[in-house]
C-alpha cells in the first residue's frame, strides 16, 4: 500500500479518513466486511444455514454469506458467516484508561530499585478465589517468563513468591503480611457470572479491614482485566493480554517510589 488513502504516512491517512464514522475494512475502504463464527443448537442442513443468515442480519450484517458450516455433534452446527457490517463508530469519541508508562528492561528495573529503593522489593502473586488458571500469573512471575520476557523471579532485586492457584483471599493476605510484601499481584481468568468482580472486591475489602491497603501496591491482571476496571475496583493498576513482567515491574517500582512507601 502506498500513496493517497492507503499511504503508510500516518498524517495522510488520518486526513483522508473520517474517524467519526469508521467501520471494518475488507478490501475497499468502508466496505464493512467482517467474518464471524458461531454455533447453533440445530442439526446441519438448509434450514440451519437460513437460520444462520437471519441471525447474521439481526446482528447488522448486510448480504450475509455462510462461507462454512459443519455438524459439530448431533443437533449442533458450526457456522462461519461473511458479510458487510452496517454499523459505524465514532473513533474520536473513544476514551480509554491505560497504564501510561514507558516500560523498563529487567536490568533497568533492577538498577532503578538499587538507586531508589535500596533493598529488594517483595512481590507476592496468585490466582485467587476458586480460579484454577495459573498460566497468566506464571507468565508474569516464573523465572523463564513468557513470549521472550523474563518473569519477576529472574529479577535480581525482586523477591518473588508465586502461590499458585485457588488461593483464598484470607490466606493470600496472611502470607502477604508474613512476607512483608510491597506488591500484591492477583490473576483472574474466570469471569463467568462476574465471579472475578466479587473476588477482586472482596480482596480490597479485606486489605482495608487489615489497614494495609495504602501500604501496598495492588495490581490485578487477566484476559478480561482492563486498567479502567482495576481502578474502578480500587486497584492501583490492571493488566491484560500483551502485558509482561517488564510492564508490571516498571509500574510497581515507580509507584513504590512515587508514593514514598520505600
Ligand atoms: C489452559 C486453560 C485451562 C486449564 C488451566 C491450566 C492452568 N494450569 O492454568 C484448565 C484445563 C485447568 C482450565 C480449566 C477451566 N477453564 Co479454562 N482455559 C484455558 C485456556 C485454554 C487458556 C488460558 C491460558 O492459559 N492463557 C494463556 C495466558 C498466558 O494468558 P492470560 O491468562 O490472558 O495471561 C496474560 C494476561 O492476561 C496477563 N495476566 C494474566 N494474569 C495476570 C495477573 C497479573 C497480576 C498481571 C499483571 C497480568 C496478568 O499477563 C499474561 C501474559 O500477557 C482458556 C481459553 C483461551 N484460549 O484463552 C480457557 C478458559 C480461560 N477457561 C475457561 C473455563 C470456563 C474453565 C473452567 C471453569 C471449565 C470448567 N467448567 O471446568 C475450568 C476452571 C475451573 C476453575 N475452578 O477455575 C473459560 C473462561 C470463560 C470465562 N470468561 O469465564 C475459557 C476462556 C475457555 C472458554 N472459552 O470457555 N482451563
Amino acid at each position: 500500500m502506498s500513496g493517497g488513502l492507503y499511504s503508510t504516512d500516518k498524517r495522510d491517512f488520518d486526513k483522508t479518513l473520517d474517524l467519526t464514522k469508521i467501520k471494518p475494512y475488507g478490501d475497499t475502504m468502508n466496505d464493512g466486511k467482517v467474518q464471524i463464527s458461531f454455533t447453533l443448537p440445530v442439526p446441519d442442513g438448509d434450514k440451519a444455514v437460513e437460520a444462520a443468515k437471519l441471525l447474521a442480519k439481526k446482528m447488522g450484517l448486510e448480504e450475509p454469506n455462510v462461507a462454512h458450516h459443519h455438524s459439530l455433534d448431533k443437533g449442533f452446527t458450526f457456522f462461519v458467516v461473511y458479510g458487510s457490517l452496517n454499523q459505524t463508530i465514532d473513533y474520536t469519541a473513544i476514551k480509554v484508561q491505560s497504564v501510561d508508562i514507558h516500560s523498563m528492561s529487567m536490568e533497568e528495573t533492577n538498577e532503578y530499585i538499587r538507586q531508589n529503593i535500596k533493598r529488594k522489593v517483595v512481590v507476592i502473586g496468585a490466582s485467587t478465589g476458586t480460579d484454577a488458571h495459573t498460566v497468566g500469573i506464571d507468565a508474569i512471575m516464573n523465572m523463564k517468563g513468557f513470549a521472550g520476557h523474563y518473569g519477576l523471579e529472574r529479577y535480581e532485586m525482586i523477591e518473588a513468591y508465586n502461590l499458585g492457584s485457588q488461593v483464598p483471599n484470607e490466606e493470600f493476605i496472611r502470607k502477604a503480611i508474613e512476607l512483608k510484601a510491597d506488591v500484591i499481584l492477583v490473576s483472574q481468568t474466570v469471569t463467568q457470572k462476574n465471579i472475578h468482580i466479587q473476588n477482586l472486591t472482596n480482596l480490597v475489602e479485606l486489605l482495608e479491614a487489615e489497614g494495609i491497603r495504602d501500604k501496598i501496591i495492588l495490581i490485578c491482571g487477566g484476559p478480561r482485566i482492563t486498567h479502567e476496571l482495576a481502578k474502578e475496583l480500587g486497584y492501583d493498576a490492571g493488566f491484560g493480554p500483551g502485558k509482561y513482567a517488564d510492564d508490571v515491574a516498571t509500574f510497581a517500582v515507580s509507584e513504590i517510589v512515587s508514593r514514598g512507601i520505600v
